[in-house]
């Protein structure tokens, strides 16, 4: 392996503050016999005769119970402290005040987290938050996560601590984390109570719409030391963003019931990344005036708002159950022109950056909607 620059320069400096820092500590009587040694192995001739001469002199010196010369060698011991914390700091990689200077790191939700350097060991609580400490060059410092956190590849090989319903503490504790990410609406708040318990630094992650993403990543990059990779994909981020803004679509939006569970009938609120998903393909969540972000609602007011598309995430399999308890509903616009239907795709209900790539499959099926209700209508008419 090939030195760089930086350790060609480290490891004489550190070497030579090490010396330094031996000599001044060293006994007079331990100098003395270590200039007789030296001096002792050189040449009586030639250029390292003058050497072997001073060296000598320097011995005999010390030799003189007066020291003419020793106290000039020995520094004042702040000078030599100050030697061996740059020799340590220059090892270690560390800036100097590193270990004594506590910094906040501002999270989503605008709390402050006190951590004493950027996080080098991280536990992740949602499979969201994973996928985007990823995004911002962080994911080499999750030492644990969920079960369900799958996205990106990497994801999979992490420890596992839990799942939705449960966590393990002990292995939390055990995993040693500087912070637990969180994200907000979706960690229960008894799991957030523990980890206060825990005297565990908390941080939250929130995303509602696609114009997060970007300061979210920055963010992560800024409290796991990443930021240059950070830097990089938010700016992507950002760009997909704004070209997503430039296409928003113009007309009657198609009502979609966007289906998370049957049985209580779980959906979204309007203060979601999956109703903004919604909005940019021309249709609108039917209950977007819930501010709640996971809903509970019943069948009849599903009737009485009447989706032209109900949106089953979930697999095929699931979604065939799912599907029959809508039959005795016919006058449901969704119902009469068979728009019950599986959206599967994880990446938006998982809600980190690879949402973006889940836009156009489910752009399809509205589309798809708004035919069926067109050739509806004109059937009607005829
Ligand atoms: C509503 C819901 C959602 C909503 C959450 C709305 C919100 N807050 O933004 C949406 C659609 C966004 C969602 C997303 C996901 N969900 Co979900 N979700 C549910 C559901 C139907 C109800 C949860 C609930 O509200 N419980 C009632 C409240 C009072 O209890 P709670 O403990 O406070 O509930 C919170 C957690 O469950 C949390 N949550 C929801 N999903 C997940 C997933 C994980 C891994 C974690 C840690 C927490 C979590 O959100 C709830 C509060 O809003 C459950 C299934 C069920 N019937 O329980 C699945 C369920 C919890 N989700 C699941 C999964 C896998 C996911 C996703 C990973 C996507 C996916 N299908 O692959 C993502 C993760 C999102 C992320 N950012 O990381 C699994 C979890 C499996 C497990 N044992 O860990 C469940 C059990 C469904 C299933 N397939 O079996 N989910």
């Amino acid at each position: 392996m090939t030195p760089t620059l930086q350790e060609l320069l480290i490891v004489p400096i550190v070497a030579l503050a090490t010396c330094y820092a031996i000599w001044a500590l060293a006994s007079r009587a331990w100098r003395r016999r270590a200039l007789h040694a030296v001096a002792e192995r050189l040449p009586q001739q030639g250029v390292l005769a003058g050497l072997r001469f001073r060296l000598a002199a320097r011995a005999a010196a010390l030799d003189d119970s007066g020291c003419g010369t020793c106290n000039k060698t020995a520094k004042p011991p702040l000078l030599l402290l100050a030697y061996m914390q740059l020799a340590g700091s220059l090892l270690t990689g560390t800036r100097l005040e590193a270990a004594t200077d506590p910094k906040l790191y501002t999270d989503d939700t605008g709390v402050s987290v006190t951590l004493a350097a950027p996080a080098a060991r991280i536990v992740s609580l949602a499979p969201g938050a994973t996928e985007l400490l990823f995004a911002a060059g962080a994911g080499s410092k999750i030492v644990a996560t969920v079960q369900a956190a799958d996205e990106p590849a990497a994801a999979k090989k992490i420890l596992r601590i839990g799942d939705a319903n449960k966590l393990d503490y002990p292995r939390l504790r055990a995993a040693k984390p500087d912070v637990v990410v969180v994200w907000r609406d979706l960690t229960n708040p008894l799991v957030l109570e523990s980890l206060t318990k825990l005297k565990l630094p908390v941080y939250t992650v929130s995303i509602s719409e696609f114009g997060d993403f970007a300061a979210t990543v920055r963010r992560l990059g800024t409290l796991a030391g990443t930021s240059k990779v950070a830097e990089a994909a938010a700016d992507r981020l950002a760009h997909r963003a704004t070209e997503l803004q430039k296409r928003k679509f113009k007309g009657t939006p198609v009502r979609v019931f966007y289906m998370v569970w049957d049985s209580p009938l779980y959906t979204i609120g309007g203060r979601h990344l999956i109703s903004e998903a919604l909005a940019h393909c021309g249709a609108r969540n039917i209950f977007d005036d819930i501010d709640f972000p996971s809903p509970i609602v019943e069948f009849k007011t599903v009737v009485s708002r009447d989706p032209e598309l109900i949106l089953m995430s979930t697999t095929p399999i699931t979604a065939r159950d799912w599907r029959e308890r809508w039959t005795p509903f016919t006058t449901i616009r969704a119902v009469q022109t068979k728009q019950v239907i599986t959206f599967e795709d994880t990446r938006l209900d998982r809600m980190g950056p690879t949402a973006f790539d889940a836009l156009p499959g489910l752009c399809e099926k509205v589309a798809a909607a708004r035919d069926a209700q067109s050739t509806q209508s004109r059937k009607f008419s005829n």
